[in-house]
């Protein structure tokens, strides 16, 4: 079973991703059982309503953070997925306050799961943001496998060049940043780089 954690700052695109992904791994790639589990503080079930509606198998962890506070409840979730259902991925929606790499280093010591870390930077508002969540933004990256800096439909090439720099100084060295739009749609070989296809 693999697992992805979908991260990035409140609003960021984190389901517009998921949104685009998921039926990607199912009609181009052919994977049948994928589980969704959206963890979002504060707004219950809008986005777990979103994708239900698209046809998808989603849980809802509502009740905290899976990076603190429902660590516990996550690997507990996760393990009876794995009993119930035995997906060939999860993919997980964090919440925008989370630092996936916990989540990751809590799913790999009891759970014994490699997970892999996509990371969402809202192009935009990483400027302005960075400053005032600096002990949030740059740790999010920290252990990202790929990094879409989203909504480049709304800056222009010096900003965006300004942004993918920033970002690029917070990931680790081998992580792939690509700069996209998820208005105007991906390209199929990014989810591949997600997924950590042809790896
Ligand atoms: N202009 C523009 N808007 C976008 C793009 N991607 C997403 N959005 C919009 O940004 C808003 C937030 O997108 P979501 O996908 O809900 O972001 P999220 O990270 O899931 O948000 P939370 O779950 O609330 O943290 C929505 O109104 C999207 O329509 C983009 O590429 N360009
Ligand atoms: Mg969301």
């Amino acid at each position: 079973m693999k697992f992805l954690i979908i991260g990035g700052f409140l609003g960021s695109g984190k389901t517009s991703l998921l949104l685009e992904l998921i039926p990607y791994m199912r009609e181009q790639l052919g994977i049948e059982k994928t589980v969704v589990l959206e963890n979002e503080i504060g707004r219950v079930g809008i986005d777990d309503r979103v994708l239900s509606g698209a046809g998808y198998s989603v849980r809802g962890l509502f009740a905290g953070c899976v990076c603190c506070t429902m660590a516990g409840e996550l690997t507990l979730t996760v393990k009876a997925i794995k009993e119930d259902i035995d997906p060939e991925w999860i993919v997980m929606e964090a919440t925008g306050m989370a630092f996936p790499q916990n989540v990751k280093e809590n799913l790999r010591e009891i759970l014994g799961i490699d997970a892999r870390i996509c990371c969402l930077a809202d192009a935009k508002r990483w400027p302005r943001l960075l400053k005032p969540m600096e002990h949030l933004l740059p740790l999010q990256l920290a252990e990202a496998d790929t990094v879409l800096i989203n909504k480049t439909d709304l800056v222009d090439e010096a900003a965006l060049a300004a942004v993918f720099e920033s970002v690029k100084s917070f990931c680790p060295p081998d992580a792939e940043i690509f700069p996209v739009s998820m208005n105007s749609g991906l390209n199929t070989c990014i989810f591949d780089r997600i997924l950590g296809r042809d790896e």
